[in-house]
């Protein structure tokens, strides 16, 4: 198996470096791909330094599989070129995710999606995907009657320009090239990517968008505002749910328990629930604070955190790659 990687040198490529190897995927060749600006660097790997290549290069090398995290529009001009070479395609990139001839795969979710003949495959956004880990048990045992999400969400969704303009600020200088439009050092941001229609930003868009694909509920009741906050180790979301069946908090609290990827972290008594601190780096979905919103017939309130890099995007488009090759299409 010869893996391109696509956006190699950026944030999620270098957490899919570390994965690749933690997983021990079974690839032959690693082909790191980056930008021209990027030329003579290397990525470590298994030990070893790997020349960064351009996409071309790895092109010329028909590789089986390709992880693209490099940007949408780097997408759109490369995806399906490596696709129109048989090589299978997972994009972490907003580009293709609404295509109503490509799927959009959370593992735990919609495997059953995933066709063999499809080549361009896309990843959901971070956020879409560590709250539907969570709605996903709740939407088949109980039926979601409306849903409403804040995030809090982490400046490393955004990527390292996002880092540097908080060190700058955190050291009182002005930041020469900001990621964000206003401060983010002791500051909360309502604006998460850019704005849209009807006072929405893209972000709180693809929220409802990408849910209703993934679980297959187009006519899903789903609102959000997204947050951005000077935090790094992943996104937080309050999610206020109404179900369309009564429930018991403790059946809740079982079956979130026991669902694939959801790690149940409650226990106020302990002063116990997710963090972005302690979600870092880990691979799960934490789910905490779990109550009943009695402001509503059949309500409910979830505190779910993720490291955004992780399941947010280099776990689940790894574990996306593992169901490849286990169904042999790969
Ligand atoms: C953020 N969720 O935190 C974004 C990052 O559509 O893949 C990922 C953007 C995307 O800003």
């Amino acid at each position: 198996m010869k893996l391109a990687l696509v956006g190699a040198s950026g944030m999620v490529g270098q957490v899919m470096l570390k994965l690749l190897e933690e997983r021990n995927f079974p690839l032959s060749q690693l082909l790191p791909v980056a930008s021209a600006r990027s030329k003579g660097k290397t990525v470590r790997f298994k030990g070893q330094d790997i020349p960064l290549l351009l996409a071309e290069e790895a092109l010329a090398q028909k590789p089986n599989l390709a992880l693209f995290s490099a940007g949408g529009s780097v997408s759109l001009a490369l995806a399906p070129k490596f696709a129109a070479i048989g090589c299978k395609v997972i994009d972490n990139s907003s580009a293709f995710r609404m295509d109503q001839d490509k799927p959009l795969i959370v593992p735990e979710v919609n495997l059953d999606q995933l066709k063999a003949d499809d080549f361009i495959i896309a990843n959901p956004n971070c956020s879409t995907i560590q709250l539907l880990l969570a709605l996903w048990p709740l939407e088949k045992k109980y039926g979601l009657e409306r849903v409403l999400v804040s995030t809090y969400q982490s400046m490393t969704g955004t990527g390292m320009k996002a880092l540097q303009q908080y060190q700058e600020e955190l050291q009182g200088k002005t930041p020469q090239n900001p990621a964000y439009p206003q401060p983010i050092f002791e500051n909360c941001l309502p604006h998460c990517d850019v704005f849209v229609e009807d006072g929405y930003t893209k972000e709180e868009i693809k929220l409802l968008n990408e849910s209703r694909k993934i679980m297959n509920l187009p006519e899903l009741r789903l609102s959000a505002t997204a947050v951005r906050v000077p935090v790094m180790g992943g996104h937080s979301e309050a999610v206020n749910i109404a179900l369309k069946t009564p429930f018991e908090l403790a059946d809740i609290r079982e079956l979130l328990a026991q669902s694939p990827g959801v790690v149940v972290q409650d226990n106020p008594s302990e002063n116990l629930y997710p963090m972005p601190l302690s979600a870092k780096g880990k691979d799960e979905v934490f789910v905490g604070r779990i109550r009943r919103d009695f402001s509503q017939e059949n309500g409910l309130h979830l505190w779910i955190v993720a490291d955004n890099l992780h399941k947010g995007a280099a776990t689940n488009a790894l574990q996306i790659a593992e169901a490849l090759i286990e169904k042999g299409w790969l």
